[in-house]
């Protein structure tokens, strides 16, 4: 029987994320670059992050208006979707599968690069379409970026859920779109569900052909300290927004690993440098 290249093999692979041994989701992560962890949210928690997206994506939208950007590859996408006091910042606190992303970046600390939500609305063409990466620099074994795709609603084919090409990490330069369009494989699954993959494997969003139907999911890039984030959370939230998060979400913000911007603010005894001695 021959398997077509867009079969989604996902699901046969979606073992439940308690049998997902650290050997097999480290050699499918080697071998293929990503790997589906199903069931990790509750129904309720995804319902309320998926109420909460919306609102972040019409706080996104009315600045992208302001400021021209509203385009229509824009629609859709929700960015630095943190700071609103409910579920989205209470995931960061609570962050699913801490253990593999650790693993991923050889047991040292990460940050977060990104943290956006796309809602990829039937008949959008969002600028995720576009076969890509998320990481420019090619650093072939040594691991500068991890993706983590959180399923809001059931991923289907009809839906648009995500493409990806098995093993596109392992090439220095990304393929060609044609070949990505013939071997690409659509990661469907449920609500709840997680996928890690390598921020070097190529994949993109695929159209949303249901009627009404949106398919959220959110979209999280976590990097090594010293990456450059998207945003820089200690200036974008507020005082008050930052004092209430636990110390690991302050990790994941980059709080630990700042710039100084002012020779006061440089010299400083070890336990109040800006970038924190463990970060590496
Ligand atoms: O929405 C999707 O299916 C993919 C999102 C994506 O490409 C990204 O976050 O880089």
């Amino acid at each position: 029987m021959s398997i077509s290249p867009r079969t989604n093999l996902a699901a046969r692979d979606g073992l439940p994320a308690a049998a997902i041994s650290a050997e097999e989701s480290a050699f499918l992560m080697r071998a293929r670059g990503w790997v589906l962890f199903p069931g990790c949210l509750p129904d309720s928690g995804v319902r309320a992050l998926g109420q909460e997206c919306e609102k972040a994506y019409e706080a996104c939208r009315k600045v992208q208006e302001k400021n021209g950007v509203a385009t229509a590859s824009m629609e859709g996408a929700a960015h630095h979707v943190v700071g609103y006091g409910g579920a989205l910042d209470r995931f960061l606190d609570e962050l699913p599968l801490q253990e593999e992303i650790e693993r991923y970046f050889d047991d040292g600390k990460y940050i977060i690069l990104t943290y956006g939500a796309a809602i990829n609305p039937p008949g959008a063409r969002p600028y995720t379409c576009k076969p890509h990466r998320d990481v420019r620099a090619y650093t072939g074994d040594y691991h500068l970026s991890l993706n983590m795709l959180v399923m809001l609603d059931d991923f289907t084919a009809e839906n648009g859920a995500t493409l990806i090409l098995d093993g596109s990490h392992h090439l220095p330069e990304p393929p060609s779109t044609a070949l990505f369009e013939r071997h690409a494989r659509q990661i469907t699954g449920k609500a709840g569900d997680i996928v890690l993959f390598n921020s070097l494997v190529v994949h993109s969003a695929a159209p949303n052909r249901t009627e009404s139907s949106p398919r959220r999911c959110l979209t999280l890039c976590f990097g090594r300290p010293y990456v450059k984030p998207q945003i820089d959370f200690s200036r974008y939230l507020p005082q008050d927004v930052q004092d209430r998060f636990t110390p690991f979400a302050r990790q994941l913000l980059g709080f630990n690993a700042r710039v100084a911007a002012s020779l006061e603010e440089y010299y400083q005894p070890m336990e109040r440098w800006m970038f924190k001695s463990d970060q590496r």
